[in-house]
């Protein structure tokens, strides 16, 4: 009997744990256990649910603080420029603290999910990627084909890059976009954040439980926060430019709020719960 590819295999969810959710931001290094603890449980539901789950997170404390400081986000740049401290004396040096951390803060996320018995295996990018922005180059075909249950885990790293640059930063958020796009059978892209509900239509200081944007496009204004002084990649914005491209292609995308892990899970499983949803321009 022969049956159609698309009908054998499950449905699969692509889901970016926000850096600013867990980690602490500002603190370097600092990772948020408890949250990390919280959101493992939701990978099991979709499990339950028949859904395989993509998982990439962001860097957080873990990556933005010293990215930023050595400017690894613009690439090779004239040594000149910057004052060598006791932990790091040049930008080559910072690629490789950087590298290291991440790998640190994966591997606290590979441990709870091994503690709730989830398999899982994880793919860093400054392996197997080249290049910065959506149309990074990279071979996808292992998240693609990975059997049923195996979580395939990947985050945002620094990458090399072709010459004059050299290297870059790899946000998780274009991650997310083209794993979504081109891995067959991935229903949904769902962003666990930290901090907001969603996209709000003012500053998140300034909002009420009204101010949330249920349902966005790229033609609805929005004020995200986004704190230039700590971030070398996007923050919100990018993560809604990004849905939204996601969403053009058919696939449902939400934001919801990680600290609340009841609203991931039902986000990933395709239940209505508190968030935005992202759609293409109508
Ligand atoms: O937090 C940034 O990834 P993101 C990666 O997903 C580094 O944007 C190393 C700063």
């Amino acid at each position: 009997m022969w049956w159609p590819v698309g009908v054998l295999m499950r449905g699969k969810v692509v889901v970016k744990w926000g850096g600013g959710l867990i980690t602490e931001k500002n603190q370097l290094c600092t990772v948020n256990r408890d949250v990390i603890h919280d959101l493992v449980e939701t990978i099991s539901i979709c499990h339950e649910h028949d859904l395989d789950v993509i998982l990439v997170h962001g860097a957080g404390s873990f990556g933005h603080l010293r990215a930023k400081q050595w400017r690894l986000n613009e690439g090779k740049i004239d040594p000149s420029n910057f004052t060598p401290d006791e932990s790091c004396s040049t930008q080559e040096q910072a690629i490789e603290l950087v590298r290291k951390d991440m790998l640190t803060l994966n591997s606290i996320i590979m441990e709870e999910l091994t503690n709730a018995d989830i398999s899982a295996a994880v793919l860093p990018p400054h392996i197997w990627a080249n290049g910065t922005g959506d149309n990074f180059e990279g071979d996808l075909t292992f998240f693609a084909n990975a059997p049923e249950g195996i979580v395939m885990v990947t985050y945002g790293d620094v990458v090399s890059c072709d010459e004059p640059m050299g290297f870059g930063i790899l946000s998780g958020d274009d991650l997310v976009t083209r794993l979504a796009i081109e891995v067959p059978n991935v229903k949904r892209l769902v962003f666990a954040i930290g901090g907001v509900d969603g996209l709000l239509r003012c500053p998140p200081q300034r909002a009420t439980d009204d101010d949330l944007i249920e349902i966005w496009s790229p033609n609805i204004k929005f004020e995200g926060e986004h704190q230039q002084d700590i971030d070398v990649t996007g923050g919100i914005g990018l993560k809604a430019a990004r849905g939204a491209k996601v969403a053009d292609n058919g696939i449902e995308v939400m934001m919801v709020s990680g600290q609340h892990p009841q609203r991931v899970a039902d986000a990933c499983i395709g239940v209505e719960t508190r968030g935005t949803k992202v759609v293409s321009n109508q």
